[in-house]
């Protein structure tokens, strides 16, 4: 089906489902369009005009992520920082209560240029002391933002004014020195372009954060003391909410990726070998750079990948290890589904398949004898897999007998939200995608010229409906307004 662009404009909330044959439903246009508000300052930045005039770099689009706009005083680039608590929205519907900067997990991207002076007025709206650090990048001492040896705590309601010259350039980031408050989300990019563009030139340079974490079953607040994640995220988003890449066939994308968590993650590309082209202290010489197409970006770690996109398609970008290929993932709570020894219809203990105590005994409660909680051993649990006579209910082809017989089984699920998720960049993808896609997945959509104008026209339309400011514009802002 092509794409109508009037039909589109004319069509408005009520009825864009029908233009659009299904992929719209009322309730995500409006949901993008909100979205559009948040994050038109991060999209298509691609496409605008090079801030520096010829041979400055292209803006870096961190998708679903605005920037964070800054005035100019004197020569000096004046930001404001507000760390708070935020609600963020995982996947349509699923959200939670963490902590973030300006409204936002993660923290608005930072974007400035090799050269700059900058001054970050830092407010704490939290309800406990914190610092900001700037992760990689060489500041005077009292500028480090490490409490009580570089600086004093800014306590809640207090405010520091960080300043300092940048003289490098890569990829770096910003984040609180209370290392529990980063397993909450209060990190973002800080990214320092170099006066003129790397070379070869890229058309395209996103930014992905990535994040996990780890919320109990009926809460929505992270569990920072858990070393067992359940929800992991590019950008604040997982899998299939992540909003995905679109890249011109032919062109010359970046891809810069950076990690504040517990695990490292294998970061694999389909469709291509890439090249790691600088680290969290910035440009690596490309004598020293080897093919790839899985990067390892470890914790506290910055990496840029780059590649020729010269073969159409919905290529995945994501991360290998399969637990962070999920959402939501729980085991042994909840009202039982099927399988094995966790049976519906029994007592609770039995149902969640604790083998020993009371499943809101002190040990138990509330990991529910798993390492989610409190608990300070792993208790003994039985295994969701196994034969039942349950195992047919939640699976296709269910009622087949055969099956029960199959150790292991049931495994996977395949749960399409093709339209919960639905935004102009999705249009277009096959039916049933979004099922393929949870936790650290999205995809880098790499398109003809006609479908990729198509596509963008429709994003800009999108934009346009609101009153978002561009890439790096002052903004008189009032960052503090929680945007969800
Ligand atoms: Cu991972």
């Amino acid at each position: 089906m092509s794409l109508r662009r009037r039909n589109f404009l004319q069509t408005g909330i009520g009825t864009a489902a029908g233009a659009l044959a299904g992929l719209w439903t009322p309730r995500a246009l409006a949901q993008n369009v909100h979205g559009a508000t948040q994050d038109a300052g991060s999209r298509a930045s691609a496409d605008a005009p090079r801030p520096g005039g010829a041979g400055a770099p292209v803006t870096v689009t961190v998708l679903d992520v605005p920037k964070l706009p800054w005035e100019l005083d004197n020569g000096v680039k004046v930001f404001r920082l507000i760390a708070e608590p935020i609600k963020a929205e995982f996947v349509p519907g699923r959200v939670m209560d963490v902590w973030g900067y300006n409204g936002r997990n993660p923290g608005p991207t930072i974007e400035v240029t090799e050269g700059d002076h900058v001054r970050i007025l830092f407010e704490n709206r939290l309800p406990e002391p914190t610092t900001v650090h700037w992760h990689g990048i060489e500041v005077p001492i009292e500028m480090d933002g490490v409490p009580a040896i570089s600086q004093p705590l800014v306590g809640p309601g207090e405010r520091f004014t960080y300043e300092f010259t940048l003289h490098q350039n890569g990829t770096f980031f910003y984040h609180t020195h209370m290392p529990m408050a980063e397993m909450l989300g209060l990190l973002g990019f800080f990214i320092i372009h170099p006066k003129q563009a790397y070379r070869p030139v890229v058309h395209k340079d996103f930014g992905i954060v990535l994040q996990e974490w780890a919320v109990l079953p009926n809460n929505t607040v992270p569990n920072t003391l858990s070393m067992e994640f359940n929800w992991l995220t590019f950008n604040g988003k997982a899998g299939p909410a992540a909003t995905p890449m679109l890249v011109k066939l032919g062109e010359r994308v970046r891809i810069r990726l950076i990690n504040i968590g517990m695990d490292h993650h294998p970061i694999h590309l389909h469709g291509f070998q890439f090249r790691v082209t600088g680290t969290e202290a910035g440009r690596i010489p490309e004598s020293a750079w080897y093919p790839q197409n899985t990067v390892l970006v470890g914790v506290a770690q910055a990496r840029d990948i780059e590649f020729d996109a010269d073969r159409p398609g919905d290529w995945m970008l994501h991360c290998h290890l399969p637990h962070h290929m999920m959402n939501q993932m729980v085991s042994m709570v909840g009202p039982m589904a099927h399988s094995g020894p966790m049976q519906t219809g029994k007592g609770m203990e039995e149902g969640m398949g604790i083998m020993k105590g009371h499943a809101l005994s002190e040990e138990n409660a509330p990991g529910f004898g798993r390492g989610m909680g409190m608990t300070t051993a792993e208790k003994p649990t039985t295994s969701m897999v196994g034969p039942s006579p349950h195992a047919q209910h939640g699976a296709p082809g269910g009622g087949n007998t055969r099956k029960d017989r199959v150790p292991g089984f049931p495994q996977d699920m395949f749960m399409p939200m093709d339209e919960e998720v639905a935004k102009p960049e999705t249009f277009g993808l096959p039916k049933d995608w979004s099922a393929a896609l949870g936790g650290m997945m999205t995809l880098v959509r790499v398109l003809p010229p006609d479908k990729y104008e198509e596509i963008m026209t429709l994003v800009k339309e999108t934009e346009s409906d609101t009153t978002a400011a561009r890439p790096g514009a002052p903004e008189p802002s009032a960052p503090s307004v929680h945007r969800h």
